[in-house]
């Protein structure tokens, strides 16, 4: 019970005692739960790819209680939306929890219990034995977020699923998608449609880009939903906006709509902040939104922007707080956001100690905060100076760099009540492919995932890097290519 990521709260291994996983085995689900037995269909759908067994899925009754794997889901248990005990002996492995979430965190915690090879694509010869012991456990944060540029370089909705089953794997519970930037805009939007048509047809680097339809969004969604992950659609402005304003001509305020944008510089844009029009366009852009996202967020970005003043830029920051709080979902914005006045619910976004906006004042007035400072968290810098992708702006951020911090001692004067959690973000500029983004990902990733979730004071990084290596083989049977760190003993 030794490698799994990220560390549990409390974990008592029973040695040399296993829990054999046969073709016979059943999983056992709590009567009466659609839930329970959803996620013990889930549970069995990973299990059967490698092992070729059965592994049949039904209620649980008195009589089966000797055997199995047991999905239990009953008030009164873990504490938390999603803590869970896992208790595994040479009979039985049995999942306990108080709500679905924490059910779900089990059954990754069982995934990784099992050897390497169970997430092969292909059957495997095993043996498959569970070991023996007792673990509990529950989160740290409640944000535990990854970030995934889809505007920059466009990725489809199959690649968007394929990126959530590898955060639910590391137990991470958000995936914020950056939909607009000036290099594209990703959404369908039924009032505003050459946004998507017209905006989103291009990337860096020139080729054709892509969009979500809103069907394909609400998939995306739904996917997200049945691992527990809350999605948070970004749509960033004021700056950002070049591809809505080569859409339409009168979000400029020289009313002439500027050329689609395939470069990498930022902070040129700016939507037309005077214009009642303008504050038109995003009440219905992020009415839709809302209406698609079941989620209590809505991202609006406010970064990097060059082209306002701090007035007219706050000025703008708070009636886009009131639009989207008529929408009733919160509002979220990168750190700049807090130059204006936020409201209680408001969440900032932290991501660079140079960046502008004062985030320690603001929690000072009540905001909380998402932590992303880039030297540690951002997954599209280089690793070294040899990475072929990725950029270097905040310096090379290595596995130990990306792991080996502290949420509550980051930032002076924020401790870890005003931390909500923290977020990797993926910026796509130089990333082409899925395969780019999941070098890139992997393994800083994991480490982001264990800061959000595990107790600061199971946390060592020797410890860490000799489970982490363990997973090594685990993403090679996942078929992702991973960045073999110096830093990681990898068994070879
Ligand atoms: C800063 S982080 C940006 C992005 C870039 C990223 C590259 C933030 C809020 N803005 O526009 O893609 O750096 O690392």
């Amino acid at each position: 019970m030794q490698a799994i990521v990220p560390v549990p709260v409390s974990v008592e291994a029973v040695q040399g005692t296993w829990f054999p996983l046969a073709g016979s085995t059943r999983i056992l689900t709590s009567p009466g739960s659609a839930e329970a037995a959803r996620i013990g269909g889930y549970l069995a759908e990973v299990l059967r790819r490698s092992t070729g067994y059965p592994l049949q899925v039904s209620e649980e009754r008195a009589s089966d209680r000797a055997g199995g794997i047991s999905l239990q889901l009953a008030p009164g248990g873990p504490p938390g939306e999603e803590g869970y005990e896992l208790e595994v002996t040479g009979e039985s492995a049995t999942l306990r929890a108080s709500h679905p979430a924490g059910l779900f965190r089990a059954v990754q915690t069982l995934r990784q219990l099992l050897p390497a090879a169970i997430e092969a694509a292909t059957a495997q010869p095993g043996p498959w034995r569970i070991p023996a012991g007792r673990i509990v456990d529950h989160p740290r944060f409640a944000w535990r977020g990854a970030m995934l540029d889809v505007a920059r370089h466009f990725f489809t909705a199959d690649e968007v699923k394929r990126y959530l089953d590898l955060l639910a794997l590391y137990k991470l519970n958000v995936l914020h998608l950056h939909l607009t930037d000036d290099q594209g805009w990703r959404i369908a939007i039924r009032r505003w449609p050459r946004l998507a048509t017209h905006g989103g047809g291009t990337q860096v680097g020139g080729g054709p880009g892509g969009h979500y339809t809103q069907r394909e969004y609400a998939e995306i969604v739904a996917y997200a939903r049945d691992r527990y992950i809350t999605v948070v659609p970004e749509v960033d402005m004021p700056g950002h906006t070049n591809a809505a304003l080569a859409s339409y001509a009168e979000l400029n305020c020289d009313g002439r709509a500027r050329d689609r944008y395939t470069g990498t510089e930022v902070g040129f844009s700016a939507l037309c902040v005077e214009e009642p029009g303008t504050y038109r366009f995003l009440d219905e852009v992020l009415g839709e939104l809302a209406e698609l996202t079941p989620g209590p967020y809505l991202h609006i970005g406010g970064d990097e922007v060059k082209t306002l003043s701090d007035e007219q830029y706050a000025g703008f920051i708070e009636r886009v707080q009131q639009i989207v709080r008529r929408h009733r979902k919160r509002m979220v914005g990168w750190q700049e956001i807090t130059k204006a006045h936020l409201d209680a619910t408001t969440v900032a976004q932290y991501w660079d100690a140079g960046a502008g906006g004062d985030a320690v004042r603001a929690v000072g007035e009540g905001t909380k905060l998402v932590l992303s400072p880039a030297s540690r968290t951002y997954l599209d810098l280089k690793y070294d100076r040899r990475t072929e992708r990725g950029l270097d702006w905040a310096g090379y951020v290595e596995v130990r760099d990306a792991y080996d911090w502290d949420p509550a001692t980051l930032l002076e004067g924020v401790g870890q009540e005003a931390v909500l959690g923290v977020e990797a973000p993926l910026w796509s500029e130089t990333l082409r492919s899925m395969h780019d983004a999941e070098l890139m990902a992997f393994p800083r990733l994991p480490g982001i995932a264990e800061v959000g979730w595990s107790p600061a004071a199971s946390r060592r990084w020797d410890d860490y890097r000799r489970r982490l290596a363990a997973h090594g083989p685990r993403w090679s049977a996942l078929g992702i290519v991973y960045h073999r760190s110096p830093q990681v003993p990898w068994p070879d």
